[in-house]
Protein backbone atom coordinates (compact mmCIF):
# COMPACT_ATOMS: atom_id res chain seq x y z
CA UNK A 1 0.00 0.00 0.00
CA UNK A 2 1.27 3.63 -0.84
CA UNK A 3 0.44 6.97 -0.27
CA UNK A 4 -2.54 9.47 -1.23
CA UNK A 5 -0.54 12.59 -2.46
CA UNK A 6 -1.21 16.18 -3.49
CA UNK A 7 0.71 18.64 -5.45
CA UNK A 8 -1.05 21.90 -4.96
CA UNK A 9 0.44 24.75 -7.56
CA UNK A 10 1.02 21.61 -10.22
CA UNK A 11 1.44 24.26 -12.96
CA UNK A 12 4.47 25.88 -11.82
CA UNK A 13 7.57 25.52 -12.13
CA UNK A 14 8.34 23.62 -8.67
CA UNK A 15 4.96 22.13 -8.46
CA UNK A 16 5.34 20.36 -11.81
CA UNK A 17 9.39 19.52 -10.63
CA UNK A 18 7.72 17.78 -7.74
CA UNK A 19 5.60 15.53 -9.90
CA UNK A 20 8.55 14.77 -12.35
CA UNK A 21 10.67 13.69 -9.41
CA UNK A 22 7.90 12.35 -7.19
CA UNK A 23 7.76 9.59 -10.79
CA UNK A 24 11.18 9.25 -11.16
CA UNK A 25 11.85 8.12 -7.49
CA UNK A 26 9.24 5.85 -7.77
CA UNK A 27 7.89 7.24 -4.23
CA UNK A 28 4.93 4.85 -3.29
CA UNK A 29 1.91 6.48 -4.76
CA UNK A 30 -1.78 5.23 -4.82
CA UNK A 31 -3.68 8.02 -5.78
CA UNK A 32 -2.08 11.57 -7.27
CA UNK A 33 -4.46 15.10 -7.23
CA UNK A 34 -2.75 17.48 -8.99
CA UNK A 35 -4.07 21.50 -7.81
CA UNK A 36 -3.87 24.38 -9.34
CA UNK A 37 -5.66 28.15 -8.73
CA UNK A 38 -8.58 28.87 -10.51
CA UNK A 39 -6.93 30.65 -13.31
CA UNK A 40 -4.71 27.48 -14.07
CA UNK A 41 -7.81 24.75 -13.56
CA UNK A 42 -8.24 21.91 -16.13
CA UNK A 43 -4.29 22.67 -17.45
CA UNK A 44 -2.59 19.07 -17.88
CA UNK A 45 0.76 18.28 -16.45
CA UNK A 46 2.64 15.00 -16.35
CA UNK A 47 3.33 12.59 -13.38
CA UNK A 48 5.17 10.13 -15.49
CA UNK A 49 3.81 8.58 -18.35
CA UNK A 50 0.24 10.03 -17.05
CA UNK A 51 -1.29 13.32 -18.06
CA UNK A 52 -3.16 14.90 -14.69
CA UNK A 53 -5.75 17.59 -15.42
CA UNK A 54 -5.62 20.46 -12.27
CA UNK A 55 -7.84 20.26 -9.94
CA UNK A 56 -9.32 23.54 -7.86
CA UNK A 57 -7.43 23.97 -4.58
CA UNK A 58 -10.01 26.42 -3.82
CA UNK A 59 -12.64 23.22 -3.11
CA UNK A 60 -9.98 20.31 -2.84
CA UNK A 61 -10.80 17.96 0.28
CA UNK A 62 -7.83 16.96 1.76
CA UNK A 63 -9.74 14.56 4.12
CA UNK A 64 -8.35 11.16 3.82
CA UNK A 65 -4.99 12.17 1.81
CA UNK A 66 -1.36 11.84 3.41
CA UNK A 67 1.02 14.13 2.39
CA UNK A 68 0.24 17.58 0.04
CA UNK A 69 3.55 19.25 -1.32
CA UNK A 70 2.90 23.14 -1.39
CA UNK A 71 4.18 25.07 -4.05
CA UNK A 72 1.78 28.12 -4.32
CA UNK A 73 3.66 31.00 -2.35
CA UNK A 74 2.59 32.39 1.08
CA UNK A 75 -0.66 33.96 0.40
CA UNK A 76 -2.01 30.75 -0.82
CA UNK A 77 -0.54 28.46 1.82
CA UNK A 78 -1.20 30.77 4.67
CA UNK A 79 -5.05 29.69 3.55
CA UNK A 80 -4.82 26.46 1.85
CA UNK A 81 -2.10 24.39 4.79
CA UNK A 82 -3.87 24.90 8.14
CA UNK A 83 -6.98 23.17 5.89
CA UNK A 84 -4.89 20.30 4.50
CA UNK A 85 -3.48 20.15 7.69
CA UNK A 86 -6.69 19.80 9.78
CA UNK A 87 -8.08 17.04 7.74
CA UNK A 88 -4.92 15.45 8.64
CA UNK A 89 -2.83 15.61 5.53
CA UNK A 90 0.90 16.62 6.36
CA UNK A 91 1.70 19.60 4.82
CA UNK A 92 5.07 19.88 3.18
CA UNK A 93 5.34 23.48 2.08
CA UNK A 94 7.72 24.99 -0.27
CA UNK A 95 6.84 28.85 0.50
CA UNK A 96 8.72 30.82 3.45
CA UNK A 97 5.57 31.20 5.41
CA UNK A 98 6.38 28.50 7.86
CA UNK A 99 9.98 28.21 7.83
CA UNK A 100 11.22 30.58 11.04
CA UNK A 101 8.02 29.53 13.02
CA UNK A 102 9.53 27.70 16.25
CA UNK A 103 6.95 24.95 16.46
CA UNK A 104 7.21 24.00 12.41
CA UNK A 105 10.39 21.83 11.75
CA UNK A 106 12.57 22.99 8.86
CA UNK A 107 14.11 20.23 7.17
CA UNK A 108 17.02 18.95 4.31
CA UNK A 109 16.67 15.76 4.92
CA UNK A 110 20.61 14.83 4.50
CA UNK A 111 21.30 17.46 7.74
CA UNK A 112 18.43 17.47 10.20
CA UNK A 113 16.23 14.28 9.82
CA UNK A 114 15.61 13.91 13.38
CA UNK A 115 13.71 17.66 13.22
CA UNK A 116 10.57 15.49 11.25
CA UNK A 117 9.57 14.35 14.79
CA UNK A 118 8.39 18.23 15.93
CA UNK A 119 5.64 17.92 12.72
CA UNK A 120 3.19 16.33 15.11
CA UNK A 121 3.07 20.01 16.07
CA UNK A 122 1.20 21.54 13.38
CA UNK A 123 0.80 18.85 10.60
CA UNK A 124 3.32 21.05 8.93
CA UNK A 125 6.79 20.79 7.32
CA UNK A 126 8.90 23.61 6.07
CA UNK A 127 11.29 23.36 2.82
CA UNK A 128 13.90 25.79 2.95
CA UNK A 129 14.90 28.33 0.79
CA UNK A 130 16.95 26.64 -2.06
CA UNK A 131 20.09 28.87 -1.55
CA UNK A 132 20.07 27.63 2.13
CA UNK A 133 18.85 23.81 0.93
CA UNK A 134 22.15 23.40 -1.15
CA UNK A 135 24.42 25.46 1.25
CA UNK A 136 23.54 23.31 4.44
CA UNK A 137 24.07 20.37 3.00
CA UNK A 138 28.21 21.13 2.07
CA UNK A 139 28.64 22.42 5.67
CA UNK A 140 26.95 20.05 7.88
CA UNK A 141 29.59 17.27 6.81
CA UNK A 142 31.60 20.33 7.76
CA UNK A 143 30.82 21.10 10.68
CA UNK A 144 30.55 17.57 12.48
CA UNK A 145 34.04 17.54 11.69
CA UNK A 146 35.65 20.97 12.68
CA UNK A 147 32.59 23.29 14.16
CA UNK A 148 31.97 26.28 11.61
CA UNK A 149 32.62 29.42 13.51
CA UNK A 150 31.45 31.62 10.63
CA UNK A 151 30.57 31.54 6.37
CA UNK A 152 30.89 34.18 3.88
CA UNK A 153 28.69 33.52 1.41
CA UNK A 154 27.96 35.11 -2.20
CA UNK A 155 25.61 33.62 -4.41
CA UNK A 156 25.00 33.54 -8.41
CA UNK A 157 21.30 32.97 -8.46
CA UNK A 158 19.50 31.64 -12.11
CA UNK A 159 16.32 33.75 -13.09
CA UNK A 160 14.48 30.16 -12.43
CA UNK A 161 14.11 31.50 -8.68
CA UNK A 162 12.12 34.39 -9.43
CA UNK A 163 9.37 31.66 -10.99
CA UNK A 164 8.50 31.76 -14.89
CA UNK A 165 8.40 35.73 -15.74
CA UNK A 166 12.01 35.33 -14.34
CA UNK A 167 12.46 32.74 -16.85
CA UNK A 168 10.65 34.70 -20.07
CA UNK A 169 12.41 38.20 -18.88
CA UNK A 170 16.20 37.00 -19.28
CA UNK A 171 14.61 35.09 -22.78
CA UNK A 172 12.69 37.54 -23.70
CA UNK A 173 15.44 40.39 -23.42
CA UNK A 174 18.20 38.46 -24.64
CA UNK A 175 16.58 37.74 -28.03
CA UNK A 176 15.08 41.78 -27.90
CA UNK A 177 18.92 43.11 -27.95
CA UNK A 178 19.61 42.06 -31.35
CA UNK A 179 16.25 43.12 -32.57
CA UNK A 180 16.14 47.21 -33.61
CA UNK A 181 12.97 48.16 -31.94
CA UNK A 182 12.25 44.99 -29.61
CA UNK A 183 14.15 45.69 -26.72
CA UNK A 184 12.12 44.47 -23.52
CA UNK A 185 12.57 46.64 -20.52
CA UNK A 186 13.02 44.84 -16.88
CA UNK A 187 9.84 44.18 -15.06
CA UNK A 188 10.54 40.78 -12.56
CA UNK A 189 13.72 42.28 -12.35
CA UNK A 190 14.76 45.58 -11.39
CA UNK A 191 17.20 46.54 -14.03
CA UNK A 192 18.33 44.77 -17.05
CA UNK A 193 19.36 40.79 -16.40
CA UNK A 194 20.33 39.97 -20.00
CA UNK A 195 24.31 40.79 -19.95
CA UNK A 196 23.83 41.59 -16.59
CA UNK A 197 24.28 40.93 -12.89
CA UNK A 198 21.52 42.26 -10.11
CA UNK A 199 22.83 42.00 -6.31
CA UNK A 200 19.42 42.03 -4.99
CA UNK A 201 16.78 39.49 -4.62
CA UNK A 202 13.39 39.79 -3.16
CA UNK A 203 12.69 43.06 -0.66
CA UNK A 204 15.10 45.27 1.45
CA UNK A 205 15.37 44.87 5.22
CA UNK A 206 15.69 47.47 7.63
CA UNK A 207 19.33 46.28 8.23
CA UNK A 208 20.44 46.85 4.70
CA UNK A 209 20.29 43.22 3.98
CA UNK A 210 18.03 41.51 1.28
CA UNK A 211 15.16 39.28 2.65
CA UNK A 212 16.87 36.55 0.82
CA UNK A 213 19.63 37.39 2.69
CA UNK A 214 18.64 37.15 5.75
CA UNK A 215 17.03 33.89 4.61
CA UNK A 216 20.15 32.18 4.53
CA UNK A 217 21.36 33.48 7.91
CA UNK A 218 18.08 32.49 9.71
CA UNK A 219 17.73 29.30 7.74
CA UNK A 220 21.51 27.66 8.22
CA UNK A 221 21.08 28.49 11.59
CA UNK A 222 17.71 26.66 12.18
CA UNK A 223 18.83 24.34 10.15
CA UNK A 224 22.43 23.38 11.24
CA UNK A 225 23.56 25.52 14.06
CA UNK A 226 22.35 28.86 15.82
CA UNK A 227 25.63 29.23 16.71
CA UNK A 228 27.23 29.44 13.22
CA UNK A 229 27.39 33.18 12.07
CA UNK A 230 26.59 33.80 8.43
CA UNK A 231 26.96 36.76 6.13
CA UNK A 232 25.48 36.53 2.76
CA UNK A 233 25.43 38.82 -0.85
CA UNK A 234 22.61 37.25 -3.02
CA UNK A 235 23.15 38.23 -6.86
CA UNK A 236 21.03 37.75 -9.42
CA UNK A 237 22.79 36.22 -13.07
CA UNK A 238 21.55 35.85 -16.34
CA UNK A 239 21.64 31.81 -16.01
CA UNK A 240 18.38 30.28 -16.28
CA UNK A 241 18.65 27.20 -14.19
CA UNK A 242 21.20 26.51 -11.64
CA UNK A 243 22.41 28.29 -8.40
CA UNK A 244 25.82 28.83 -7.98
CA UNK A 245 27.83 29.77 -3.99
CA UNK A 246 31.18 30.86 -3.07
CA UNK A 247 31.64 30.11 -0.03
CA UNK A 248 34.16 30.74 2.62
CA UNK A 249 33.92 28.71 6.27
CA UNK A 250 36.43 29.74 8.96
CA UNK A 251 36.46 26.90 11.52
CA UNK A 252 37.08 26.56 15.32
CA UNK A 253 39.74 24.10 14.38
CA UNK A 254 42.08 23.23 11.37
CA UNK A 255 40.84 21.01 8.26
CA UNK A 256 42.86 20.17 5.95
CA UNK A 257 41.91 20.87 2.26
CA UNK A 258 42.24 17.03 1.35
CA UNK A 259 40.65 15.64 4.45
CA UNK A 260 37.17 18.76 3.61
CA UNK A 261 37.48 16.99 0.35
CA UNK A 262 37.22 13.22 1.35
CA UNK A 263 34.45 14.33 3.98
CA UNK A 264 33.03 16.02 1.23
CA UNK A 265 33.18 13.09 -1.35
CA UNK A 266 31.40 10.57 1.23
CA UNK A 267 28.82 13.02 2.36
CA UNK A 268 25.25 12.17 1.60
CA UNK A 269 24.22 14.11 -1.62
CA UNK A 270 27.15 15.43 -2.57
CA UNK A 271 28.76 15.13 -5.52
CA UNK A 272 32.64 16.31 -5.70
CA UNK A 273 34.57 17.62 -8.78
CA UNK A 274 37.43 19.10 -7.87
CA UNK A 275 40.56 19.07 -10.46
CA UNK A 276 42.83 21.67 -10.67
CA UNK A 277 42.68 21.94 -14.52
CA UNK A 278 40.94 23.84 -16.95
CA UNK A 279 37.08 22.72 -16.46
CA UNK A 280 37.63 20.22 -13.46
CA UNK A 281 34.52 21.74 -11.61
CA UNK A 282 30.95 22.22 -12.26
CA UNK A 283 29.00 25.38 -13.54
CA UNK A 284 25.03 25.42 -13.37
CA UNK A 285 24.17 24.13 -17.00
CA UNK A 286 25.52 21.07 -16.10
CA UNK A 287 23.70 20.31 -12.96
CA UNK A 288 20.30 20.96 -14.61
CA UNK A 289 18.24 17.69 -14.22
CA UNK A 290 20.55 16.23 -11.42
CA UNK A 291 19.59 14.96 -7.62
CA UNK A 292 23.19 15.98 -6.34
CA UNK A 293 24.88 19.27 -4.67
CA UNK A 294 28.19 19.62 -6.58
CA UNK A 295 30.94 20.70 -4.65
CA UNK A 296 34.30 22.21 -6.76
CA UNK A 297 37.68 24.40 -6.08
CA UNK A 298 37.90 22.77 -2.58
CA UNK A 299 41.04 24.78 -1.14
CA UNK A 300 42.18 26.66 2.02
CA UNK A 301 41.49 29.91 2.57
CA UNK A 302 45.48 31.53 4.41
CA UNK A 303 43.90 34.90 5.19
CA UNK A 304 42.51 33.14 8.35
CA UNK A 305 43.43 31.08 11.26
CA UNK A 306 41.27 27.87 10.02
CA UNK A 307 39.71 28.74 6.56
CA UNK A 308 38.71 27.27 3.45
CA UNK A 309 36.73 28.32 0.12
CA UNK A 310 34.26 26.46 -1.76
CA UNK A 311 32.02 26.61 -4.98
CA UNK A 312 28.86 24.88 -4.64
CA UNK A 313 26.52 24.27 -7.36
CA UNK A 314 22.90 22.86 -6.98
CA UNK A 315 19.89 22.55 -9.64
CA UNK A 316 17.43 25.14 -7.48
CA UNK A 317 14.26 23.73 -8.71
CA UNK A 318 15.07 20.63 -7.46
CA UNK A 319 17.52 19.95 -4.13
CA UNK A 320 16.53 23.61 -4.07
CA UNK A 321 12.66 22.98 -4.05
CA UNK A 322 10.73 19.79 -5.47
CA UNK A 323 13.83 17.41 -4.97
CA UNK A 324 14.01 18.86 -1.11
CA UNK A 325 10.29 18.13 -0.47
CA UNK A 326 9.81 14.81 -2.21
CA UNK A 327 12.96 13.80 0.06
CA UNK A 328 11.13 15.29 3.03
CA UNK A 329 8.13 13.06 2.10
CA UNK A 330 10.27 10.00 2.08
CA UNK A 331 11.41 10.60 5.21
CA UNK A 332 7.84 10.98 7.05
CA UNK A 333 7.16 8.03 5.09
CA UNK A 334 9.96 6.16 6.40
CA UNK A 335 10.44 7.40 9.54
CA UNK A 336 6.41 8.21 10.62
CA UNK A 337 3.50 6.67 8.21
CA UNK A 338 5.20 3.47 7.50
CA UNK A 339 3.16 2.67 4.22
CA UNK A 340 4.64 1.90 0.97
C1 LIG B 1 15.19 33.08 -5.70
N1 LIG B 1 15.63 31.81 -3.69
O1 LIG B 1 16.13 32.51 -6.27
C2 LIG B 1 14.62 32.52 -4.39
C3 LIG B 1 13.42 31.71 -4.74
O2 LIG B 1 11.90 31.70 -0.23
O3 LIG B 1 11.46 29.96 -1.41
C4 LIG B 1 12.79 30.99 -3.58
C5 LIG B 1 12.19 31.89 -2.56
C6 LIG B 1 11.82 31.14 -1.33
O4 LIG B 1 14.64 34.07 -6.12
Amino acid sequence: MGYKVVVAGATGNVGREMLNILAEREFPVDEIAALASRKSLGTEVSFGDKTLTTKDLDTFDFSGWDIALFAVGSDATKTYAPKAAAAGCVVIDNSSLYRYDPDIPLIVPEVNPDAIEMYKNKNIIANPNCSTAQMVVALKPLHDRAKIKRVVVSTYQSVSGAGKEGIDELWDQTKGMYVPGQEVAPSKFTKQIAFNVIPHIDVFMDSGDTKEEWKMIAETKKIVDPAIKVTATCVRVPVFVGHSESINIEFEEFLDEDEAREILRTAPGILVVDKRENGGYVTPVECVGDFATFISRIRQDVTVENGLNLWCVSDNLRKGAALNAVQIAELLGRRVLKKG
